[in-house]
């Protein structure tokens, strides 16, 4: 299939299109404009290695129809270790849910867990009655059924999660990629969708107890001592090989509770080519922050021979930090002609604001002395602390009053532009990162009308307060 895209993609440069493009060499990479003719998206999609597709029960090319059942399973995270979990169709993570934009997408959804649950669909931007939002969808019961059904209006690389008992629930299994296909998207014969994780056990278990117990978690919110990606301990490192020159496109997301991952790749270069919201025109990094639940769709390229690496940087001591290896790509030096898609990339809208508002992150203690997380003065804020109209874009400053802990604030149903502070990139985020102490303002679309969960993704930070509602009238 790789030997395949890459003649056609020589056979599609002659003649060649006008659109300019970052060269990729083997030495490493340049920015020299070359042109390369727009390589049309006739696919089969590409092949997401290592995740589960769901089965697709609805012939209408424009409807995706699938069941989901969470249900407890028994997951081998390596193979010397098997913990209970909550899954979603036995997997874990989840199976991958795929689909055009414009599609409309139905899921029969059933749960088998012994308690409610609900599933929120991260970052698509659809009805609030699908949303997964227990105070608007009876969340579902015990043995109950639910049928979510929703057109997806965007592309991009988004993640499905409960939004009930969030800390116990996502920390226990209960998450998945889901991929959304635009007309015009760039075409690699190999895609990677990565879930970066950490789980904490204590003797081979998942504690039920994760909220608030030894060692306490409620303001730092749960770290875990061992690193996983799509479900799998990283020091297992399953190896996968290819040649040199070849090119990938991985799509990450951090589902940790209350981890910032910082991604790198070692032995390979890479470009962003997605975030949150979609495709970016192509910019090269060499390291990734990921605050929860946030993504980034990237085109690596294995210039060199020798073990490549994906890594996540973690804190030893107050000062250090080490590498911790999570994927090896083996790269063999059986050269391949591997030239990069070149697509249009949908411009960054340019709105100027007409609303401004306030969010503040604040914390007080209740009469037990346990921590309480606030939004502007308000544990668990469920009327709308802000109010706008359809079509509204607002200058939003997010204020993080806490100097221990950063809070990634994520905003369901709009996309946003970050302005100042951090993460100031390219592209629409659904999450961003308020520092400890400091300040985030973005811009925010608010274009699709409901009732819409904001709140911190540390899963401890939402489940003991930190959770408002803005409103958008339609
Ligand atoms: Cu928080």
């Amino acid at each position: 299939m790789r030997f395949a895209y890459a003649a056609l993609t020589i056979v599609l440069c002659v003649g060649c299109g006008a659109l300019p493009a970052t060269k990729w060499t083997t030495a490493g990479f340049s920015e020299s404009v070359e042109v390369l003719p727009p390589l049309q998206p006739e696919k089969p999609a590409p092949l997401v290695v290592g995740s589960t597709k769901l089965e697709d029960i609805n012939p209408d090319p424009k409807i995706v129809e699938v069941n989901i059942t969470a249900k407890k399973a028994q997951i081998a995270i390596s193979p010397g270790r098997t913990v209970d979990m909550l899954t979603y169709n036995g997997l874990f993570p989840g199976p991958l849910l795929e689909a055009n934009v414009g599609d409309r997408v139905i899921v029969h959804f059933k749960n088998e867990l012994d308690e409610e649950t609900t599933i929120h669909w991260h970052g698509l931007r659809i009805s609030d009655q699908m949303d997964g939002n227990p105070r608007i969808q009876n969340p579902v019961m015990p043995g109950g059924t639910f049928d979510y059904d929703f057109v997806v209006p965007d592309a991009g690389s988004f993640w499905y999660h409960p939004h009930m008992n969030v800390h116990q629930q996502i920390e226990r299994g209960l998450y998945a990629p889901l991929i959304v296909r635009g007309p015009d998207e760039p075409v690699y014969a190999i895609e990677r969708y990565f879930m970066l994780d950490d789980l904490h056990l204590v003797r081979n278990k998942i504690p039920s107890n994760t909220n608030y117990g030894v060692p306490p978690t409620g303001i730092h919110g749960l770290y875990g001592e061992i690193f996983l990606i799509n479900g799998r301990e990283s020091t297992v490192n399953d190896f996968a090989s290819a040649g040199r020159n070849h090119l990938e496109r991985w799509r990450l997301v951090n589902t940790a509770n209350a981890r910032t991952m910082e991604v790198s790749i070692k032995n390979a270069v890479f470009r962003v080519i997605g975030t949150d919201g979609g495709l970016v025109e192509p910019y090269f990094a060499t390291k990734l922050v990921l605050p929860i639940g946030r993504r980034f769709d990237i085109e690596v390229f294995f210039n060199q021979v020798g073990p490549a690496v994906l890594q996540t940087t973690d804190e030893i001591g107050p000062t250090g930090t080490e590498q911790i290896p999570l994927f090896t790509m083996n790269v063999t030096n059986d050269a391949e002609t591997t030239l990069p898609p070149v697509w249009t990339v949908p411009p960054m809208p340019e709105r100027t604001s007409n609303k401004t508002g306030t969010l503040t992150f604040d914390f007080t203690f209740d009469a037990n002395d346990n921590v309480v997380w606030m939004i502007n003065g308000k544990a668990h804020n469920h009327d709308p602390v802000l109010t706008f109209k359809k079509g509204d874009t607002v200058e939003l400053t997010l204020r993080n009053l806490a100097p221990m802990t950063p809070h990634p604030f994520h905003l369901h149903g709009q996309f946003f532009k970050v302005i100042s502070g951090e993460s100031v990139e390219p592209g629409l985020k659904d999450t961003v990162r308020i520092p400890p102490g400091g300040t985030v303002v973005v811009q925010a679309y608010m274009d699709n009308p409901g009732l819409w969960m904001a709140h911190c993704h540390i899963l401890e930070h939402s489940e003991l307060g930190m959770m408002a509602t803005i409103e958008v009238d339609p």
